[in-house]
């Protein structure tokens, strides 16, 4: 399958794909949809990584600024104040990679200083200076696409034809990156599921999923609790984990390499079964 197979080398931790892996999610936030609040303390932060890393994560993503539709944005100062002795603490009391959830190229230079090896851009490193600081440090990156910004994204979501629009978006974002000298095998993509999108939009890409993969490079997928979950079973965020791992499946079947997940055993799980029927 384009993209499986690669190992990733986030700053001397390896990221093997050759199987379908797990990214927890660590949110420090007050704000998030999901976890907002739940781990602004650095001791219940550790917490939740040892849980995580007991139950199979093979990367813990951290962020310290919600992207969940209509969030407003924090300043460069809070960010690093969140994320930056996190970091520290994670890469100081466990062995896994780290990945930094952020679009300012000041947090990326100090997260991949304070342990941090690999990038996760939702807005696929278009802010000023984010391409030239990620070609810089050296570490992969995680290029994902959305329409608008999150504060207003939601709002009226418009393509017309949504998986060639993200696709060739992606495909442009990635030669951008190895024209500033980022390397190809330094590069993950994403289609940004619940960024900009219906849900019709949402299950389209799912669906296509395996278009997204002929880019031929590892595809992350970031569907947990989310708002097409919620839509399709009516439920809030904390009862969407089975609507979550249907969709975690499916996109693993498809071609993805990394599900982004608050959920982490039942999906390591959901995806041993996967992998033994379908790779
Ligand atoms: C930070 N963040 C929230 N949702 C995400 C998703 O779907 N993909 C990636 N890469 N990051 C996300």
């Amino acid at each position: 399958m384009a993209g499986r197979g690669t190992v990733i080398d986030c700053a001397g931790q390896l990221l093997d794909l050759s199987q379908p892996k797990v990214m927890g999610i660590l949110n420090i936030t007050p704000d998030s949809f999901s976890d907002g609040g739940d781990f602004l303390s650095f001791d219940l932060a550790m917490g939740q990584v040892q849980r995580m890393v007991e139950e199979g994560a093979a990367i813990i993503d951290v962020g310290g600024e919600s992207t969940r539709p209509g969030a407003q944005s924090v300043t460069e100062a809070e960010e690093l104040n969140r994320v930056i002795p996190v970091i520290e603490g994670v890469a100081n009391n466990f062995s896994i990679p780290i990945s930094i959830d952020t679009s300012k190229p000041n947090v990326m230079k100090a997260a991949v200083a304070a342990g941090a090896g690999l990038i996760n851009d939702i807005q696929a490193l278009q802010a000023p200076g984010a391409v030239e600081a990620v070609a810089d440090l050296n570490v992969p990156v995680c290029l994902m696409h959305m329409q608008g910004e999150p504060r207003t994204m939601q709002q009226a979501p418009h393509y017309d034809e949504i998986v060639s629009e993200v696709k060739s978006f992606l495909a442009q974002r990635i030669e951008c990156c190895i024209a500033a000298g980022i390397s190809r095998d330094q590069l993950l993509i994403d289609p940004g599921f619940g960024f900009g999108k219906s849900l019709d939009h949402n299950l389209a890409l799912l669906k296509d999923l395996q278009n997204i993969t002929e880019l031929d490079l590892p595809v992350l997928v970031g569907i947990s609790r989310k708002s097409m979950i919620g839509e399709l079973l009516d439920e809030p965020a904390d009862c969407r984990l089975f609507g979550g791992l249907a969709a975690a499946v499916l996109a693993v079947e498809r071609g993805a390499s990394i599900i982004r997940t608050h959920d982490v055993k039942p999906t390591v799980d959901a995806l041993a079964v996967t992998t033994a029927i379908v790779l």
